[in-house]
């Protein structure tokens, strides 16, 4: 969180001065006062912004949405990895594709068994601004297990075969460029890419979304993989709160037949995930489970 709750150093817009915000589909904005921008520049790819929030610490927008801040980034990071990689018998090769602020890569390296894991991030300036500014976030990213693939996510999974245990999809929401990480074209080379017993975890918004956004994305997400659980938790800076993942498999379940003992070892360095989480974030309201087609 940041020490510096004092006077606003820059104005960010002249409509909401000292406020960042994102805006859902035009029709709900969620704003938080900050004190001072760190970083602003366009990259070949998007608008990057690092500030320092008064409530919320240090916060990451990628064209003016929330993708991380210090406050909270562990529900994110913990649960897009720790359930895959608990339910797996022994991870040892992962891929991540976005997270290019390094806490899906964090996480992972909690896991012993782990002995590589490969990020493909698009943006080399997010990765470059993270380690500066979020080194908290970013401090796994230099770790002899880690590469760094800078490129096209889906090229890299495109041109590989049966190479990993999990694959992690840590991407922007399912607009611009993120929105072919949501394909099922993406999907099927995931598959492919997956070791014959391999999970992916992608995230998938909030449950509050629209149902014309979440039900393609299941449905298209059951159409490749046998095993296909959405599971939830608690985000504050994201927009609704609440927000999903979805657990994709060819082999293994997510709640039964788990490494035990590893994750009680794995819950003395976590902040939100533990056994109880593992098995109640699987437990779907039923507003959800209708818009999924469920219920
Ligand atoms: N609406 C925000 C969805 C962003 C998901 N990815 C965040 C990246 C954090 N590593």
């Amino acid at each position: 969180m940041s020490s510096n709750q004092s006077t606003p150093q820059q104005t960010e817009s002249p409509s909401h001065p000292h406020w960042v915000g994102e805006t859902y589909q035009d029709v709900i904005q969620f704003n938080y006062r900050i004190t001072k921008t760190l970083y602003h520049q366009r990259s070949s790819f998007q608008d990057i912004k690092i500030v320092d929030s008064v409530r919320m610490g240090r916060m990451l927008l990628l064209d003016d949405c929330m993708m991380t801040t210090e406050a909270d980034e562990f529900v994110y990071h913990e649960m897009i990895t720790h359930p895959a990689l608990i339910a797996h018998p022994k991870p040892e090769s992962v891929l991540i594709i976005g997270g290019g602020d390094g806490g899906t890569v964090r996480e992972v390296l909690k896991h012993p068994s782990v002995q590589r894991i490969v990020l493909a991030e698009i943006d080399g300036d997010v990765i470059n601004v993270c380690k500066e500014y979020l080194p908290a976030i970013a401090c796994g990213l230099d770790d002899p297990r880690v590469t760094i693939e800078v490129g096209d996510g889906f090229a890299y999974v495109n041109k590989t075969q049966a190479d990993f245990d999990l694959i992690l999809v840590d991407s922007t929401d399912p607009v611009g460029p993120g929105q072919i990480l949501f394909s099922p074209e993406f999907y099927q080379s995931v598959f492919k890419a997956l070791k014959p017993d391999g999970i992916m975890v992608n995230q998938t918004e909030s449950p509050f979304a629209q149902s014309s956004e979440l039900k393609p994305i299941f449905d298209r997400l059951k159409d490749i993989f046998p095993i296909v659980r959405p599971y939830t938790g608690s985000i504050p800076t994201y927009p609704f709160g609440f927000w999903s993942w979805t657990f994709c498999s060819k082999q293994y379940m997510p709640t039964i037949n788990l490494r035990t003992d590893a994750q009680a070892e794995l819950s003395k360095h976590t902040q939100y995930y533990n056994a109880g989480i593992h098995q109640a974030a699987f437990a779907l309201p039923n507003f959800y489970q209708r818009k999924l087609g469920l219920l």
